[in-house]
C-alpha cells in the first residue's frame, strides 16, 4: 500500500475504516460492519433471545396498532414505505399484511446495508406477500437518502426506522441522520421511527450480555470478518465481550477486550496493530433514550412529534414525526 499518512488510497470504506479505527486511539470499529452474513444470522438469533426485549416490544406495538398506524401513514393515492435497515422484515411484515389485506396501495422499498438480508428478504416477500411491489436498495443510510431526496413522484412517502437503529449514533450524528431525512420530507410525508427507552439498568445490561453468548459472538464477529476479508490474524478467543450501560447519559457501550499483548497483522491494510493487556476496541453505542430526548432530537433537526406508541411495558416507543 502507498504511504501511511496523507493521500493514502483505499479500496472500499470498510478497508479505509478499519484502518482508522485500530490506529485511533482509543481504537475502535464501526457497528455497521457487523452485518456479513454470519453477523446477520447471530443478529436474527440475537432477537429470539429473551434478554433482547427490543424486538418482542416493538413488535407487540405494531401488532396491537396496525389499524392505526396504516391509517395514519396512507394518503390519497396510496404511498411510499421506505424502510432504513429493514433487516428480516419480520415486524414490518405484521404491517404490511395488514395493507395488502385492506387492498392500500403501497410500494414497499427496505433498504439495507447488507445485501444478503434484502436477498432474503425480497424472496421472503415473494412467497408470503406476491401482491405487494417491492422495491429493494442496497446501502448505507447516507447514500441511500441522497437518492431518495432526487424522487420525482408525487406520492405521500412514510420513511420508516424501527428496532432502535438510530441508537447506533451518538446524539451528533443523530441530529445529522434525522436532518437528513427531514430534508427528504415535504410537508405530507412521515418519519416513523422506533427508540429504546430508559429502564432498569440490569434489564438493558442483560439484553447486551445475555446467557447463552450469541450478543458475544456477534461482537466477536466483527474480528472474524476483518480476519477473512483482509487476511488478518486476531486471536478472537483472547478478547472479552464487555457492554456498559450509563444511566445518566442512557448509553450502552460495546467493547472487545484483550486479555492480553496482542500483535495483529492485517495483511490486506499492510498494517500491523499492537494490543496491550486489557487494551480496548470499542464496538458499538446502543443508545436509550426519553421523551425529552426524543423531542430534543426532533427540534434539532427540523422535526415535532405527532404521536407517539409504547408497548405495555414502556420499553420502546416508536414516535411518528412531521416536518416542523
Ligand atoms: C440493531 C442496532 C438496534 O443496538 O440494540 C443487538 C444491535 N447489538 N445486540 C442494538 C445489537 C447487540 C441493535 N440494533
Amino acid at each position: 500500500m502507498k504511504t501511511k499518512k496523507t493521500g493514502q488510497q483505499f479500496d472500499t470504506t470498510f478497508h479505509k475504516e478499519i484502518y482508522e479505527g485500530l490506529t485511533a486511539f482509543p481504537k475502535y470499529i464501526s457497528s455497521k460492519w457487523f452485518y456479513d452474513k454470519e453477523g446477520d444470522h447471530l443478529f436474527q438469533q440475537i432477537m429470539h433471545l429473551p434478554e433482547y426485549y427490543l424486538t418482542g416490544c416493538e413488535y407487540e406495538i405494531l401488532d396491537t396498532h396496525t389499524n392505526e398506524i396504516a391509517s395514519l401513514f396512507s394518503g390519497k393515492d396510496g404511498f411510499e414505505l421506505v424502510e432504513l435497515g429493514a433487516g428480516d422484515g419480520k415486524k414490518t411484515k405484521v404491517l404490511l399484511n395488514h395493507l395488502v389485506a385492506k387492498n392500500i396501495p403501497v410500494t414497499y422499498k427496505p433498504i439495507d446495508i447488507s445485501q444478503n438480508a434484502l436477498d432474503n428478504l425480497e424472496q421472503d416477500l415473494q412467497i408470503s406477500l406476491p401482491d405487494l411491489q417491492v422495491v429493494t436498495q442496497q446501502g448505507t443510510y447516507f447514500e441511500v437518502l441522497e437518492k431518495l431526496c432526487k424522487r420525482s413522484g408525487q406520492k405521500k412517502t412514510v420513511i420508516m426506522v424501527l428496532g432502535s437503529n438510530i441508537g447506533n449514533l451518538n446524539h451528533e450524528h443523530a441530529v445529522s441522520f434525522l436532518s437528513d431525512i427531514q430534508k427528504c420530507m415535504t410537508a405530507d410525508d412521515l418519519l416513523f421511527m422506533g427508540f429504546d427507552r430508559k429502564k432498569d439498568p440490569t434489564v438493558i445490561l442483560n439484553a447486551y450480555n445475555d446467557s447463552q453468548g450469541v450478543t458475544e459472538a456477534f461482537n466477536k464477529n466483527v474480528l472474524k470478518r476483518i480476519n477473512k476479508s483482509l487476511d488478518a490474524n486476531f486471536d478472537c478467543e483472547a478478547f472479552k465481550h464487555w457492554p456498559t450501560y450509563d444511566p445518566e447519559t442512557g448509553t450502552t457501550k460495546s467493547f472487545l477486550v484483550s486479555t492480553k499483548a496482542q500483535k495483529v497483522n492485517l495483511n490486506k491494510l499492510n498494517l500491523e496493530i499492537n494490543l496491550s493487556p486489557w487494551e480496548s476496541i470499542h464496538t458499538e453505542i446502543s443508545q436509550k433514550y426519553d421523551d425529552h430526548i426524543v423531542d430534543w432530537l426532533a427540534r434539532q433537526s427540523g422535526l415535532r412529534v405527532i404521536q407517539q406508541f409504547e408497548d405495555s411495558k414502556r420499553y420502546f416507543t416508536d414516535y411518528v414525526f412531521k416536518k416542523l
